[in-house]
């Protein structure tokens, strides 16, 4: 009995493969199986699988999934693994939550210094973005300047025990210093569109082709080079998921202890709020606000966060709202 049992699950095992996903466009997803060094282009089994609440995409770049091939090169997605990590925005147009990238061991939040400029409470959204993985905050295109009032609010992260690098992709500049920050491990670039994210995966993983046309304002205002999927791409030991730049981020539809968790510098004082699961706004005892009101805690950071306790607020179903219930009283 016990050797049937074993063999079965054996016949099991060879017709499911686990599979990495490294592009993916309208239900067709390219994956390559670690295991058995092959590429396969893969679709979703009756073209479902389960979703979370509030969640669009079933799979993103990076997931893992189980297929049984039906060819050579081809298969069936049957299942989605574990995710241990994730980037993840607020689609508005589709009301849902939208995984942009998934498994990095880290993300790199890609800012730039010019066209566009820095723009700090979109790093804060992106920040919430995040979900299990470290951050590297970088600053491209450092071959410009920035104010002195952009350049300490940008410090502010470093402060707050951020790892933060400035860069510049047409310069080369400290380029050789974040390759160190990026080598060994899965990265995923994400940030605002026209920062020059392709542009320093590019010069990261095909250093021979010359990569920056220097032609900023150009592409910032028409587009003509957007990246339009995600895309994974290694060299080395150095493993890279480009992201689509976006103009807008919003945080995705979470625990608002979720939220606050991505405000780091809350975390010292916030085990001593009166309330176990205040959102650090509007509650009597709120050690938070008493260390904003000591100045341990910067005013920007705070009203970064009110904005997106807002936002999360507008996600929810009307009947849910706090401050809708609140007006009717
Ligand atoms: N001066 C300067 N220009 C840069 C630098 N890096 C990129 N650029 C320019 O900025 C523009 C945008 O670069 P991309 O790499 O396409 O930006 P992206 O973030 O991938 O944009 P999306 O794909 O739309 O998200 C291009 O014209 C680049 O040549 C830099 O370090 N300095
Ligand atoms: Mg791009
Ligand atoms: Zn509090």
């Amino acid at each position: 009995m016990r050797e049937v049992c074993q063999s079965a699950s054996l016949v099991l095992h060879s017709s499911s493969v686990k599979a990495q996903i490294r592009k993916a466009i309208n239900n067709l997803y390219d994956a390559y199986d670690e295991e058995g060094g092959k590429h396969y282009t893969l679709r979703i089994k009756g073209k479902k699988l389960p979703l979370e609440d509030f969640e669009y995409n079933p799979l993103a770049v990076g997931d893992y999934v189980e297929f049984t091939p039906y060819s050579e090169t081809e298969g069936l997605i049957t299942a989605r693994l574990e995710r241990k990590s994730a980037f993840v925005r607020w689609n508005v147009k589709l009301e849902k939550n939208q995984t942009i990238a998934a498994n990095m061991d880290q993300v790199a939040i890609i800012t730039s210094a010019f066209e566009p400029p820095f723009r700090p409470r979109f790093l804060d959204r992106a920040l919430s973005c995040v979900q299990s993985c470290d951050v590297i905050i970088v600053m491209n295109k450092c071959d410009f300047d920035l104010t002195e009032e952009e350049f300490e609010r940008w410090a502010l992260y470093h402060k707050l025990g951020y790892r933060i690098i400035a860069v510049s992709a047409a310069t080369g500049e400290n380029i050789e210093e974040f390759k160190d920050l990026l080598r060994g491990r899965t990265t995923a670039f994400v940030g605002q569109s026209g920062v020059g994210k392709s542009s320093l995966v590019n010069l990261i993983i095909r250093p021979e082709k010359k990569q920056v046309t220097g032609e900023i304002s150009q592409k910032y205002q028409r587009g003509r080079h957007t990246t339009n999927h995600a895309l994974y791409l290694e060299r080395d030991d150095i493993r890279i998921i480009d992201t689509p730049g976006v103009r807008e981020l919003l945080v995705p539809y979470e625990d608002k202890s979720v939220l606050s968790e991505s405000f780091i510098e809350f975390s010292r004082y916030a085990g001593e709020c009166e309330y176990s699961s205040c959102t650090h706004s509007t509650e009597p005892g709120c050690a938070v606000i008493r260390a904003l009101e000591e100045g341990l805690i910067d005013p920007d950071r705070y009203t970064s966060y009110l904005g997106l306790l807002d936002s999360l607020e507008s996600r929810k179903p009307g009947y849910l709202r706090t401050k809708f219930r609140k007006n009717k009283q």
